[in-house]
């Protein structure tokens, strides 16, 4: 199978599939090797696969293994990634040098965006994206995840971002990156574990085909950049931000008292809040990135009906 980048492999199924013109769901895989615990983590990964397919798209989750680049991984890859172990946290500016020493990495949203593009896979499902990190006017900590959505044409659907982010402040470095934020049935930015966050989005869409819509256009404008679904958690999952706001703060002191910097602050952050819940917003983020996956499978093949 020739593949668009000599770097990356497409498997098999995901490359006959873009051949063909059928539906491809892009996934991230940091989620699978730092966003969640053992062995929650791949049985997620499996599922979130299977709901892809359940909505007639192809499932292409992408990760760094052994210095090559994947689109779709076999089941093998898939543990390696989820065990724990020697597994690097990949965003763009670690591809090269992760690549040249053939490491095995989960992919950010980020790197997860560019490899998308270099694939030819224009949408992608994850739980929630990198922002700007609260206290971020002293450390400048912003996730590339955001320049990336300024920059590369794939659409993301995430259930918005936590609130151990600043979200105000993550919006408008969206917009200063000329992002569109849209909001699934909902005016407001969803924070993750809940529906609303008390933040307005600039557009709204009530389904999936409406949203194929303003992608086309977005792409048939020229717009280099991304488009951010933002898809609240179902109603039946999300937790009362009364519960999570105080172990956000927890988790938040922690980290700062223990002196967590860099690209550790994301990965810190979600396990102490996930232990600090006892699994409890395990459930919700497991809920909401199947909730998005069907969503973009849904995008997806109304993106493949349209062309
Ligand atoms: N937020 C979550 N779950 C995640 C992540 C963020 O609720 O798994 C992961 C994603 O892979 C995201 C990355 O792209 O963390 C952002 O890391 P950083 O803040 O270091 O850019
Ligand atoms: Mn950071």
């Amino acid at each position: 199978m020739t593949s668009p980048n000599p770097l990356l492999d497409v498997s098999e199924e995901v490359a006959t599939a873009l051949a063909e013109g059928h539906a491809v769901v892009a996934l991230e895989s940091t989620i699978i090797s730092h966003g969640m615990p053992y062995p929650e983590n791949l049985k997620t990964a499996r599922e979130v696969e299977q709901v892809v397919r359940d909505h007639g798209a192809v499932p292409a989750t992408i990760a760094l293994i052994e210095g090559r680049l994947k689109a779709g991984l076999d089941e093998a890859a898939l543990e390696e990634l989820a065990k724990p172990g020697d597994v690097a946290k990949a965003s763009r500016r670690d591809l090269a040098a992760l690549v040249a020493r053939g490491a095995t990495a989960g992919t950010t949203v980020a790197s997860t965006m560019y490899i998308a593009a270099l694939a030819g896979i224009p949408v992608f499902a994850t739980g929630g994206i990198g922002g700007v990190h609260r206290g971020a006017e002293l450390s400048f900590d912003v996730s590339a995840d955001l320049l990336e959505l300024g920059s590369t044409p794939v659409t993301v659907v995430c259930a918005g971002a936590k609130s151990i982010l600043d979200l105000p402040k993550t919006l408008e470095v969206l917009e200063t990156h000329g992002v569109p934020v849209v909001g699934v049935g909902t005016d407001e930015f969803p924070a993750f574990f809940s529906r609303t966050s008390g933040l307005p989005v600039a557009h709204r869409v009530e389904d999936a085909v409406e949203l194929a819509r303003l992608v086309a256009a977005q792409q048939k404008l020229g717009l280099k950049g991304g488009v951010l679904v933002a898809n609240p958690i179902p109603e039946g999952d999300a937790l009362a931000s009364e519960e999570i706001d105080g172990i956000i703060e927890q988790a938040l002191n922690d980290a700062d008292s223990q002196g967590v910097r860099g690209k550790d602050v994301t990965p810190y952050l979600l396990a102490r809040v996930n232990e600090l819940t006892g699994g409890r917003s395990l459930t919700a983020n497991v809920a909401l990135i199947r909730n998005n996956a069907a969503f973009a499978a849904d995008l997806s093949v109304a993106l493949s009906a349209q062309a």
